[in-house]
């Protein structure tokens, strides 16, 4: 049974203002954060104003009310995305957090010099630079397959890169600079044929397409609450309990321990193990509080919406003379990612933004991706389930007036 978006934009209260005198806001850069719902400002109110107390450590009532609550987000994370148990969801600050940990937790102790971790071209910087640093400490050596000038990666150049060398794969689900969706179930296979665990950066799918861990096979996953209408500072990293086993913590402290003497200290169990000190508490409520929003209205729904407005978008924008689109993937969702000759895209972001449209134009923190495709920047619209065809109306309007001003 899912839910309707009719009058979803009600559920979100900074869509309702003016900016540069437009009304209401056109906001079009949901994948570099979503606006948050009304019940995740709630579930973070109740907290702040009337059940602040610390978690796991308390016997009065408010800590008791704390860890509860806190607890049952990660029993709502593991439903929403397929995991088998509750310990295999481990909170954390975000996606990079998430990834970091994996790198030096988990890969560092296994990579000897001339090992390869593989990941493809359309990366954010998020699943590079972690990789890149561990090269510096390991000398391993970091793969990278490359990616069509649809924006798809080449999965039989993927293939061929796997190699008995491989210590681990990371890879993005949807490119944020482009939308393309990859075939992450079939990469995993792949990357499982040889033996190498795969971590899947589900940033920005997360929000956008459903998320099933246990049938994508997937050793880790990660994503941000942020992008998926909970609050900033708080994430995801799933783990199969095995994989989970054997990797480090990487921060000691005090909630991660059983016992602690100056000679030997005692790991908490998995998962807490992974969240040493007071973990973000209102945010993981608030987290939790979000997933149920989107789990009302069923991510299906959201899904096939987000994909309808990309495409409409792409199309529209296709019909203006000087726009070339970036990143046409035949499965793709939610990104409309272009450029206008002779406008720079900070200079239409810029116009956009002075007639009430916010874009993100810039790099957007995947500069492979742009060079990739000979490009410094994009200007970059992102939809999300509060978008409508009534926004791209706006964001078409204001793009003809950057024309006016540049052509
Ligand atoms: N992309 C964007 O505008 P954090 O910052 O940790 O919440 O997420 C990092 C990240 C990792 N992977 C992907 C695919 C991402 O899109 C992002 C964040 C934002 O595209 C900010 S650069």
């Amino acid at each position: 049974m899912t839910g309707t978006l009719a009058r979803v934009d009600q559920d979100f209260p900074a869509l309702a203002q003016t900016i540069h005198g437009q009304y209401p806001l056109v906001y079009l850069d949901n994948a570099a954060t979503t606006f948050k719902a009304r019940p995740v400002i709630a579930a973070l109110n109740r907290y702040y104003s009337q059940e602040s107390a610390n978690i796991h450590r308390g016997v009065h009532t408010l800590s008791q009310l704390a860890t509860e609550r806190y607890e049952a987000a990660r029993a709502t994370v593991q439903t929403f995305i397929g995991a088998e148990q509750v310990e295999d969801i481990i909170f954390t600050s975000g996606t990079t957090a998430a990834i970091n940990m994996v790198a030096q937790g988990f890969v560092r102790k296994r990579l000897s010099p001339g090992d390869e971790i593989l990941i493809t071209e359309m990366e954010h910087h998020s699943n590079i630079v972690p990789w890149q640093m561990l090269r510096e400490q390991t000398g391993a050596q970091l793969k990278v397959a490359p990616i069509n000038d649809l924006g798809e990666v080449r999965l039989d150049a993927f293939a061929e890169m796997l190699s008995p060398r491989t210590k681990m794969v990371s890879i993005g689900y949807v490119s944020n600079a482009l939308g393309t969706i990859n075939p992450v179930k079939q990469m995993v296979a792949l990357a499982h044929r040889i033996g190498a665990p795969v971590l899947v950066d589900a940033a920005q799918a997360v929000a956008t397409i459903p998320v099933n861990v246990t049938d994508l096979d997937c050793d880790f996953l990660a994503f941000s609450g942020h992008k998926i209408f909970g609050p900033t500072g708080t994430g995801v990293l799933y783990g199969k309990q095995a994989i989970l086993e054997q990797m480090d913590p990487v921060f000691g402290g005090g909630d991660m321990i059983l016992s602690v003497t100056f000679e030997k200290t005692v790991y908490n169990h998995i998962p807490y193990r992974f969240e040493p000190g007071t973990p973000h508490i209102a945010g993981v409520i608030g987290l939790g509080a979000a997933i149920d929003y989107v789990t009302r209205i069923g991510m299906e729904t959201i899904a096939a919406h987000d994909r309808k407005l990309a495409r409409l978008a792409a199309e529209r924008l296709s019909t203006i003379p000087g726009v070339r689109l970036i990143g046409e993937a035949a499965d793709k969702t939610s990104i409309a990612s272009f450029v206008l000759e002779h406008a720079h895209p900070h200079d239409i972001g810029t116009i956009l933004d002075n007639h009430g449209v916010a874009i993100r134009a810039g790099h957007h923190c995947a500069q492979p991706v742009m060079q990739h495709f000979g490009v410094e920047a994009t200007a970059r619209a992102s939809f999300s389930l509060y978008n409508t065809e009534r926004d791209i109306d706006r964001l078409m309007e204001a793009v003809l007036k950057v024309k006016e001003v540049f052509v």
